[in-house]
């Protein structure tokens, strides 16, 4: 997988390029990534890549030619690769859209800044307008590495990305069991008993059942829609049971909501 990802802020990259997964990745030769400034994409003297927009209005928009220039050179260089615009007009990015991107040769970003880029290099040069979520960022940089982040752990051959890829798409629809690691108890809090059992059975099973309990107080809906094993609907009945029990106890011993008293 090769990424490349025009900006006007490269140095922004390596730091990311650098650490983690993200290093490895690139090391063991699965993935090449670079930042290419798109200020060496201009001609002026003051190499500027932005311009007041035509009808007025606060604010600069990128200028078209740069961009341009450093989208054909890099298409020249990786002609099967998208072009994907990361601005907040764009579809959410989610993890089905990683797995789409994983399986693509490469990537071309263009990071947006100031209001954005001329909306005709957005209609003729661009595959894919990507947005990393509802809330307001200052340009596209930040946007660009969550996105390779997510894609990179997902490419075969990039520590166990098959394995675990896998994994996750069987159970995309739940959140984690909670983890533990050793002290057996920290500051008087246990870890949980059955963890520490060596029943393998009981503790995939406890996994399961946790996996869903967080799920369900959490992000329930995640759940929505979803097909649910038969185990998992029985867990959630045993659950149900359980609460009502609750329930009925406080109708009992507690207020009368239609009594007006509190
Ligand atoms: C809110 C009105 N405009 C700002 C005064 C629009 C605007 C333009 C450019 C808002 C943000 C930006 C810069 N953001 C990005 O380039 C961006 C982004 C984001 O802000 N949120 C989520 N995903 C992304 S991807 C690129």
């Amino acid at each position: 997988m090769n990424f490349t990802v025009l900006t006007i802020f490269p140095e922004m990259f390596p730091p990311f390029f650098d650490h983690g997964m993200v290093r490895r990745a690139i090391q063991g030769g699965s993935v090449t990534a670079r930042a290419v400034d798109l200020r060496h994409f201009t001609r002026d003297r003051h190499r500027t890549t932005d311009d007041r927009p035509y009808g007025g209005g606060c604010g600069m928009v990128m200028k078209p030619e740069p961009l341009a220039e450093a989208i054909r050179d890099a298409r020249g260089q990786m002609p099967a690769a998208p072009v994907v615009y990361l601005s907040p007009q764009g579809r959410i990015f989610d993890q089905s859209m990683a797995r789409t991107f994983a399986a693509l040769p490469g990537l071309i970003f263009v990071c947006g800044r100031y209001e954005g880029v001329d909306e005709r290099v957005c209609r003729n040069f661009v595959h894919h307008e990507v947005s990393i979520g509802n809330y307001v960022m200052t340009g596209g940089e930040l946007a660009a590495m969550v996105v390779m982040d997510a894609v990179i752990r997902l490419i075969p051959g990039v520590l166990g990305g098959e394995e675990s890829a896998e994994k996750e798409s069987f159970s995309d629809y739940l959140l984690e069991h909670g983890h533990y690691t050793r002290p057996p108890v920290f500051e008087g809090d246990p870890v949980p008993e059955v963890l520490l059992s060596g029943h393998h059975d009981r503790i995939e099973k406890w996994r399961r059942e946790m996996a869903l309990m967080h799920t369900v107080l959490k992000r329930p809906a995640l759940l929505q829609g979803r097909c649910l094993s038969r185990e998992d609907v029985a867990v959630l009945e045993r659950w149900r049971l359980e609460i009502e029990k609750l329930i009925h106890g406080q109708s009992v011993c507690g207020a009368d909501p239609l009594s007006g008293d509190q």
